[in-house]
């Protein structure tokens, strides 16, 4: 058994509910400006975009994903056609993974110094710290896929998350699909120009623990995705919120709907057109928050950068071509791009 490191959040959330204190660890307490508390709109909030991916008329389906992603950035999907009983089985394994013993996560912990995301663990930050640990592994292209990562226990993890990511792919390359041609492009073009059949689909699973201190801590901080296309599907407690027009808007949970983010990369290659939406989460005081999104995002090698054709002297590029690994080294680092 692997040795269990102590400051897993899940841990301290236990600690600190078993013995019904009312107080966070300091490091969790975010700065008065993001405090959600005192950010999050308490206004009539605006409808945010949902999408029927059944809608039989393409253009009012295209019509509906390319306006949501010009405007918010962001929507959910509806009609999808990945299985209600694959999602709920998806929860479930995620779910039980997250409540074995603390030495038993530990034996998929991101390994020390590792290059790669994947792999358990908590967010380490430089500012306040984030109320959440997480799983990361790849679930497709086949040849990505590191099974060390992936828990054996419960035993049916890796065919519910082997069928999912099949469903999850057709999700993207529809909506892939839709962006290309909102920008007049042929359907294949903005699928090549973030990575192709070789795109990597990284399942990402956010466990947040209940939190006594929710007017304070929050469970990702805000940022935008490095990837083209986020795919997530959350538990019933709500807690994402977007940034738009100003405001922290708190994203309603609809059942079995899919929750879409345009990612950088979507952005990048539109040149603009598509927004990168920025994004957070709040926690909750006394249920487990879970999200399982799935990133869609170039091999690292993959030159990534505007779509040449649709530069011209009055569209110029306002992104730089470049390798996505040396984009993402960037952006984690926080260095100019
Ligand atoms: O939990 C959520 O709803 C959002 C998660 C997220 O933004 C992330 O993991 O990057």
């Amino acid at each position: 058994m692997a040795e269990v490191v102590k400051e897993r959040v899940q841990s301290i959330a236990h600690s600190i509910n078993a013995e019904m204190k009312d107080t966070i660890p300091d490091e969790f307490i975010m700065p008065v400006e993001d405090q959600p508390i005192l950010t999050t709109f308490k206004g009539p909030i605006p409808e945010i975009p949902t999408v029927d991916l059944s809608e039989p008329d393409q253009e009012k389906r295209v019509g509906s994903i390319v306006q949501a992603a010009k405007e918010w950035g962001f929507f959910q999907v509806v009609n999808h056609k990945i299985p209600v009983e694959l999602i709920r089985k998806l929860k479930n394994v995620g779910e039980e993974f997250f409540e074995l013993p603390q030495e038993e996560k530990e034996v998929y912990a991101r390994p020390l110094g590792a290059t790669s995301i994947e792999g358990y663990g908590s967010k380490i930050s430089k500012g306040a710290k984030s109320w959440v640990d997480h799983l990361f592994h790849r679930i497709w292209p086949p040849s990505t896929i590191n099974y060390q990562f992936w828990p054996k226990n419960p035993p049916s993890y890796r065919e519910v998350n082997e069928e999912y990511g099949k469903y999850v792919k057709e999700v993207g390359d529809e909506i892939l699909k839709s962006l290309s041609l909102g920008l007049e492009l042929e359907e294949s073009r903005m699928k090549e120009a973030v990575g192709g059949e070789e795109i990597e689909y990284m399942m990402k699973i956010n466990y947040y623990p209940p939190c006594p201190r929710p007017d304070l801590a929050l469970g990702v901080q805000p940022h935008t995705d490095l990837s083209s296309l986020t795919i997530l599907v959350p538990n019933d407690v709500p807690g994402l919120q977007v940034f738009h027009h100003n405001h922290w808007i708190d994203v309603q949970y609809i059942p079995n709907a899919l929750v879409i983010h345009i990612g950088d990369q979507a952005q990048i290659a539109s040149n603009g057109l598509y927004k990168s939406v920025l994004h957070r989460t709040t926690v909750n005081k006394s249920k487990v928050r879970m999200s399982w999104p799935v990133f869609l995002e170039p091999p690292a090698e993959f030159v990534v950068g505007p779509i040449p054709e649709l530069l011209t002297q009055d569209n110029p590029p306002k992104f730089k071509t470049k390798l996505f690994k040396d984009y993402a080294y960037c952006k984690l680092n926080k260095i100019p791009q």
